[in-house]
């Protein structure tokens, strides 16, 4: 099904001008596997791996047969060769005495959810990434760095019993080279001046953002380290790789980026639509779109129910005969789930549209979700909300 456009982008937060920025990159060690040592303090200090079904309950690895892949390793099993994303069998082969654990991804979203709150507690600017992963804008926390940073993972640890990585630089593409760099339970703080020694000498994949096939087309040109890359002639980089993203290859290896954190993410949405066997006109077979608007609506309702949120906006979608499309949304005053509420806000964003024409297409969206009761958002709302869908997380 085709989503509808997103109504509201991310609300970028601007650079502080003219001063240079501390961006924190905060990346939890083994997520998964440390996570489900905390229920099996006995596993500690062997290597264990997390992958398979559920129903397989804790056996040796030697014992899986199967297509599954790891999803983590902990640092005893990576010593012996295994990783994220290989096939089990073959991480088998490597480990075959380690232990495999089935993924328990509620209980890892639960911990997800413990430490960016507990960051959010000392540093609210957090532009979350995932699961395990956030960027965190301290340019305007007061402390120290290291210190600072030790507050954090002792706040991390606290909340969760888990340890992670830190790396503090003045942008989010340093930053997340940073925190990889002394994995696990790392700090790496960086400035411009560190950028010879420190990062020049990684590979250019260390770069997120260099994936494999850039990567095999700059060693075939000879490129392989960021300092490589730092050296390489800008026309030749923009002739093999075009305007963009050779410009931002070049960048990148001299470590420049003032991208903003996007501290705010947009509630997800649902929508439904149908596309008609025929086109429908609004007059004519008024009845016939009546019926599917009825029935999107139910829906949707039931959509809303089933995830446990409520929407605060909705948004119809037209499609004319000629393949014009519109959209129009509306707010509500009070959250819902209630498909005639729905069915009245999207009667509401009818009226708006022109009728005059035959329909390919109706859709319905739900947005701005909320859970069921949540306070309604303050006219300052942009840190009320990225708190909410930082702990509330939608699926
Ligand atoms: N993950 C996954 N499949 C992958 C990679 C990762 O399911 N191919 C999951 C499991 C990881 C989590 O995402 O625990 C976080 O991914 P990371 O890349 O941060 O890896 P880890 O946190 O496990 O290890 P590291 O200490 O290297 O960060
Ligand atoms: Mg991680």
């Amino acid at each position: 099904m085709e989503p509808f456009p997103a109504s509201s982008p991310a609300l970028p937060r601007p650079p502080v001008p003219g001063s240079g920025r501390r961006i924190a990159h905060l990346d939890m060690d083994a997520f998964f596997a440390q996570v489900e040592l905390l229920s099996r303090p006995e596993l500690r200090g062997l290597p264990v791996v997390v992958g398979g079904r559920r129903a397989a309950g804790v056996q040796r690895l030697r014992d899986y047969a199967g297509r599954g892949v790891a999803t983590t390793a902990t640092y005893e099993a990576r010593a012996l060769g295994v990783h994220s994303g290989m096939g089990l069998m073959k991480a088998a082969a490597l480990a075959p005495d380690a232990i495999l654990l089935p993924a328990d991804f509620e209980e890892y979203s639960r911990c997800s959810r413990l430490f960016k709150s507990a960051v959010a507690g000392i540093a609210p600017a957090i532009e979350d990434r995932g699961i395990d992963e956030i960027f965190i804008d301290l340019t305007e926390v007061p402390g120290e760095t290291v210190e600072l940073a030790g507050r954090i993972k002792s706040a991390v640890r606290q909340a969760t019993g888990l340890g992670c990585s830190i790396g503090i630089t003045p942008n989010k593409l340093l930053s997340k080279i940073a925190s990889e760099l002394q994995k696990p339970d790392g700090l790496t703080v960086l400035t411009m001046a560190d950028l010879p020694a420190r990062v020049w000498p990684l590979p250019a994949s260390a770069i997120n953002g260099v994936g494999p096939k850039a990567s095999a087309r700059l060693e075939a040109m000879g490129i392989c380290s960021i300092g490589d890359l730092a050296a390489a002639d800008p026309g030749t980089l923009l002739a093999a790789f075009g305007q963009s993203y050779g410009a931002w290859l070049w960048e990148a290896a001299h470590g420049r980026d003032d991208r903003p954190l996007v501290t705010f993410r947009e509630a997800k949405s649902v929508s439904r639509e149908t596309t008609f066997a025929q086109d429908l006109h609004p007059r004519r077979d008024r009845d016939a779109l009546t019926g599917i608007l009825l029935d999107l609506c139910r829906r949707l309702g039931a959509d809303l129910e089933r995830k446990g949120r409520h929407a605060r906006t909705i948004g119809i979608k037209l499609r004319y005969d000629d393949f014009r499309t519109v959209t129009r949304d509306l707010t509500l005053d009070r959250a819902t789930a209630d498909p005639d509420a729905i069915r009245d806000a999207a009667r509401a964003c009818l009226r708006r549209v022109p009728l005059d024409r035959p329909l390919r297409l109706l859709g319905i969206r739900a947005g701005t979700l909320v859970l069921p009761g949540e306070a309604e958002p303050d006219p300052f709302g942009e840190e009320a909300q990225r708190l909410a869908g930082m702990l509330l997380p939608l699926e």
